[in-house]
């Protein structure tokens, strides 16, 4: 699909008007749980419904693709997640986003990913840039490892691997400068993009969590790699690890020595 300035323009907007629901008391307080440990809110369902609807009338022939129960795997594709950072949603931590991704043929073209909270809009276009606000985002700073803030991703229904992701958190903050746990992955692998974080891994996500994220990263230079160091994909959940040139590196040996991943 070639995207017009107008049709990219109107995807921005949808997405920030998506987002302003999380400023409904209500809605962010109707909670219930998907699973153990597993917050979805009535929020979540608003924004998915909301841009599925506006998405069927402004790109009729893409498919759907939501966290919240929207499984479609067509080759062209958005997908979406309505609500990155449920957890911080429901507990009131302001640390969440929306975030979607065009998909065509494999690869991710177009996405954004928009934090209602300080009304941070990152977006990028495959080949074209990255941008934060509307300022281009250059090449992600390639720190050296003492320099490195890397988020540590560890999803609050993934407690069976613990004892991985805690010896992999060991290593990276004893060879870092520290360590956070801003628990949005959309969030987290833009923050990477734009220098605010240097790498970012998790033993499982989903798509939704990466698929705009992954383009933001991209287009600044960080690649998205499973744990066994292959380009993630978009129709299964993986394990992700993001970052510049040489945390990646140190990232990857890391965790594979601790997974045993030859
Ligand atoms: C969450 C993430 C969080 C990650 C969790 C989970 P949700 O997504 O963004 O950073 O650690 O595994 O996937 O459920 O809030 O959309």
């Amino acid at each position: 699909m070639n995207m017009s300035c107008e049709l990219k323009e109107q995807i921005v907007a949808l997405v920030k008007e998506a987002g302003k629901v999380v400023f409904d008391r209500d809605l962010a307080a109707s909670v219930s749980m998907k699973g153990d440990a597993d917050f979805v809110t009535a929020v979540d369902y608003r924004i998915s419904e909301l841009v599925k609807s506006r998405l069927a009338i402004l790109t009729p022939d893409v498919g759907f693709m939501s966290e919240e129960g929207d499984t479609d795997l067509a080759a062209r594709r958005w997908i979406l997640d309505p609500i990155d950072g449920t957890t911080n949603l429901v507990y009131g931590y302001n640390m969440s986003s929306v975030s979607l991704g065009y998909m065509e043929d494999g690869q991710i073209r177009f996405g954004v990913v928009y934090n209602p909270y300080n009304g941070d809009t990152f977006i990028a276009e495959r080949g074209k840039g990255a941008t934060l606000n509307g300022v281009p985002l250059g090449k992600a700073p390639d720190r050296e490892l003492s320099a490195c803030l890397v988020e540590f991703g560890a999803g609050s229904t993934q407690k069976q691997y613990t004892e991985t992701a805690f010896a992999v958190a060991k290593e990276v903050f004893s060879s870092c400068l520290d360590l956070r746990r801003i628990c949005s992955s959309a969030l987290a692998i833009c923050y990477v993009a734009a220098g605010r974080l240097n790498g970012y891994f998790e033993r499982e996500i989903k798509p939704w969590d990466y698929a705009a994220a992954s383009l933001v990263a991209e287009e600044c230079g960080v690649r998205s790699l499973d744990w066994s160091g292959k380009p993630v994909q978009f129709d299964r959940a993986s394990s992700f690890v993001a970052g510049t040139e040489k945390l990646l590196a140190f990232l990857l040996k890391t965790i594979q020595k601790h997974e045993n991943i030859e």
